[in-house]
């Protein structure tokens, strides 16, 4: 039986925005714990479980896992930390991706925090990074920008609605965006 229920933050923003980059930074500096729902499906296309080849045939084609996957991952990580904050990286990445959520896992957010970046900063970032993602190629890029703006913008309107939203200019240094960071956290006590 758990305790005090944890303190939750969706880090949400299109690809390569920096969401992985500032969360390293909130572990170091708050003591967050990071769970990038991209880097546990990878994990699990590595372990070469039963969902392996579709994860992977999906995240080439810059598409979305199904929900119970990634939820499934999601609420493993969760259930086996004793953390009272999380951050949830790059999830929820639609609407039905965030109901289930609700469902499974029984808790919503307490904030969003939203990296806002100019879809050419973003395409330039991924095309640099050069770490053998399979999805960081100029026609996956393409892909995963169509499904951020049809599927992930319309949670992003939802939290705003919900005053949950706070929305960080995720262009500038890595330490300049930080500091937007810092304050938001900062509001919350944390
Ligand atoms: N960089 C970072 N900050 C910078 C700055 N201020 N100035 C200049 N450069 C900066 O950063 C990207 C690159 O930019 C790095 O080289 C970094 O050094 C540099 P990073 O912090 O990695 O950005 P991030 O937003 O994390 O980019 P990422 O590519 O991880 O975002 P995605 O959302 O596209 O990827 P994710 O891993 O979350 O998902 C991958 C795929 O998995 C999805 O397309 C989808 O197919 C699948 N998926 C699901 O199906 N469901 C999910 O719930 C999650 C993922
Ligand atoms: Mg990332």
């Amino acid at each position: 039986i758990k305790g005090k229920a944890p303190f939750i933050s969706f880090v949400l923003g299109g690809p390569g925005s920096g969401k992985g980059t500032q969360c390293e930074k909130i572990v170091e500096n708050y003591g967050f714990t990071h769970l990038s729902a991209g880097d546990l499906l990878r994990r699990e296309i590595a372990s070469n479980g039963e969902y392996s080849t579709m994860i992977l045939n999906i995240i080439k084609e810059g598409k979305i896992v199904p929900s119970e996957v990634t939820v499934k991952l999601i609420q493993k990580e969760m259930d086996s930390s004793d953390s009272l904050k999380f951050l949830i990286d790059g999830f929820p990445r639609s609407e039905e991706n965030r109901i289930a959520f609700e469902h499974v896992i029984g808790a919503e957010p307490d904030i969003v925090l939203f990296f806002d970046c100019p879809e050419e900063e973003m395409v330039k970032r991924v095309l640099n990074r050069n770490q053998g993602r399979v999805d960081d190629n100029i026609d996956t890029i393409k892909k995963r920008l169509k499904v951020f703006k049809a599927l992930n913008l319309p949670v992003i309107n939802y939290y705003s609605k919900k005053g949950k939203l706070y929305t960080i200019n995720a262009v500038g240094t890595v330490d300049e965006i930080f500091e937007q960071v810092r304050a938001v956290l900062a509001a919350h006590e944390l």
